[in-house]
């Protein structure tokens, strides 16, 4: 009897096996399949019942967070076909190809042919004139922050976004906030100031920024932190960018990256307090009479064209860090330049402003961040240099002030042979800073056990580099760099295992843009302004002058994405 119970047992196992053999991906009409995302790889699970898709179960994906809202457009366009043969995702197109790539392996796998849906080829039912109070072009952190101020204020808000997902670069946006004054500085003891964070802003910007823009932004920027904070941020760890005097850069706990977090919780709060958010919508053309804009043509994913008229408009479109030939038309060195900006960043305000005659400011000056991995364009954030590391070139040597601005460290780079440098840290850097994990994941860090080891492994020379990191540690120690003067040295590079990464330059910012006054209404060439138009963030120019500060962009497009929706609501109830 005991015997024929194991035989039992043992055929049962048996069975299993060979059926999970046989059947390879499938469990009963559930078939896996799997593609390369922009991440790794993305493994679906697809359950097909009498040649329709029912079910598709995303089971494995290293994507950013940001893109949940186009693994549920993809799967419910793919499951409303009946067909994979979907359109790919506008503004996060990587992501939406793996996910239908992974869904026809599983559907080729099944040995099954579906017979896709006929499509009902009606319109958008939102594909006709509307008005309102305040019509948003850009759903980034600007245009996020300008439509739930606007509302809370009383006004009717659309918010129109040309991609599928809302968050624009500020998706990518890793550093922090800079606030001079806040409560979470006073908890730590960091004395700041406006004046001081306004010095340091018009310093790293070579004097170039407009200083009423300036002022306002560092006047702001404690409020700024408190609003954002009262409805959900988590901004209480503070550490430094390059070009500040003090540490002022607000991010999550445990060092963070702040721009998908703010995505979050802004697309959160607008929803929660009415924010008509409008997707897949291009704004083609502003509407104007004379000098007064009264609205925007849009275009949606379906080619349907109409109006949204409005009381007010703001532009919060961002810069033109993803559109190549406008950048190689202001700099033609930066041709072949990698950047760190999502496909949406193309300029487009600039062609939507064309005939009312807006004056444009400082289009020449274009960041390069130096920190970016070649042939990656993945940008280690410069809190990473803020929180202890340092940069090494291929003789094993530092070559500068690692905490100078960004245009210095560029430029140094590019001196260097390969026009590259490597990023050396330590484990005490690691578990300071919790966005580094991500780079971990991503199997961006070389790591080693010893820094000899770790100059091996990048080649570069192993005695020179173990000089550096004792010299680097005596500096430390000593609380003096008396080799190229940087001013903050958060921790000696002494805790194994060490990590290396190669960088260098790529696009990360244009300065240049619309010019706007201190209400964020944007201003023509002849220094009028133009009625019932307003802008915010990177789209303008002005406030951040020849070089932009590290942690200043967050704080530029929150604080004056505030302004711009305040006073489009205040005109709007007139
Ligand atoms: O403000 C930025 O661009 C920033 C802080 C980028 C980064 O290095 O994380």
């Amino acid at each position: 009897m005991k015997y024929l119970r194991k035989i039992g047992v043992f055929l049962l196992i048996g069975l299993m096996i060979f059926g999970m053999t046989a059947c390879g991906s499938k469990k009963g009409n559930t078939f896996t399949g799997e593609a390369k995302g922009k991440n790794g790889t993305i493994k679906v699970e697809v359950t097909i019942d009498n040649k329709e898709i029912k079910k598709i179960k995303v089971v494995e994906n290293h994507e950013s967070e940001f893109t949940k809202d186009t693994f549920k457009k993809v799967i419910d366009s793919i499951i409303e076909a009946n067909s994979a043969d979907v359109d790919t995702v506008s503004g996060a197109t990587l992501t939406s190809s793996a996910i239908i790539a992974a869904v026809k392996d599983a559907v080729k796998k099944s040995g099954i042919e579906l017979t896709p849906k006929k499509s009902n080829g009606q319109a958008s039912a939102k594909a006709e004139n509307t008005s309102t109070d305040v019509v948003i072009i850009g759903a980034g952190g600007a245009g996020l922050t300008a439509a739930i101020q606007a509302k809370e204020d009383g006004a009717k808000v659309i918010l129109i976004e040309k991609n599928a997902v809302v968050g624009g670069n500020t998706n990518f946006a890793t550093g922090g906030l800079n606030a001079a004054g806040t409560k979470y500085q006073k908890e730590k003891g960091i004395k700041d100031s406006v004046d001081l964070f306004y010095k340091d802003t018009m310093k790293g910007g070579k004097n170039k920024n407009n200083p009423d823009l300036v002022k306002l932004l560092a006047e702001k920027s404690a409020e700024t932190v408190e609003w954002l904070t009262e409805r959900g941020a988590d901004l209480s760890d503070v550490g430094r960018m390059g070009g500040a005097s003090v540490n002022r850069t607000h991010r999550p706990t445990g060092g963070a990256a702040v721009g998908a977090h703010l995505v979050k919780v802004l697309d959160k709060k607008a929803k929660e307090v009415g924010v008509e958010i409008r997707t897949e919508t291009k704004a083609i053309e502003l509407l104007a009479e004379g000098n007064k804009v009264n609205g925007v043509k849009v275009q949606d994913a379906k080619g349907n064209k109409y109006e949204i008229n409005a009381k007010a408009v703001i532009l919060a479109t961002g810069g033109f860090g993803a559109n190549q030939d406008m950048v190689v038309s202001y700099r033609s060195e930066l041709k072949g330049f990698g950047t760190t900006n999502g496909p949406g960043a193309t300029g487009d305000a600039v062609k939507l402003v064309e005939k009312l005659n807006v004056e444009l400011v400082d289009m020449k000056e274009i960041q390069s961040h130096p920190t970016v991995v070649p042939g990656k364009s993945k940008l280690i954030t410069e809190a990473v240099r803020g929180n202890g590391a340092i940069l090494v070139n291929r003789d094993g040597k530092r070559f500068i002030d690692e905490l100078q601005t960004r245009d210095v460290v560029s430029k140094a780079e590019l001196e260097q042979k390969g026009k590259t440098a490597y990023l050396i840290f330590d484990q005490n850097v690691r578990e300071s800073l919790s966005a580094i994990e991500k780079y971990h994941k991503l199997g961006l860090l070389t790591e080693a056990k010893t820094v000899k080891e770790l100059a091996d492994k990048i080649k570069v020379n192993a005695d020179e580099l173990e000089k550096t990191v004792k010299s680097y540690n005596g500096f430390v120690q000593a609380k003096k760099d008396t080799e190229f003067q940087r001013s903050n040295m958060k921790t000696e590079l002494n805790k194994a295992p060490y990590y290396a990464v190669e960088v260098g330059p790529a696009v990360h910012h244009t300065m240049g843009g619309l010019k706007i006054n201190t209400d964020a209404k944007v201003i023509t060439k002849d220094g009028k302004v133009v009625e019932g138009l307003f802008a915010a963030g990177e789209v303008t120019g002005g406030v951040h002058g020849a070089n932009r500060l590290g942690g200043n962009a967050v704080a530029d497009i929150t604080t004056f994405g505030r302004i711009a929706g305040k006073n489009a609501a205040g005109l709007a109830k007139k």
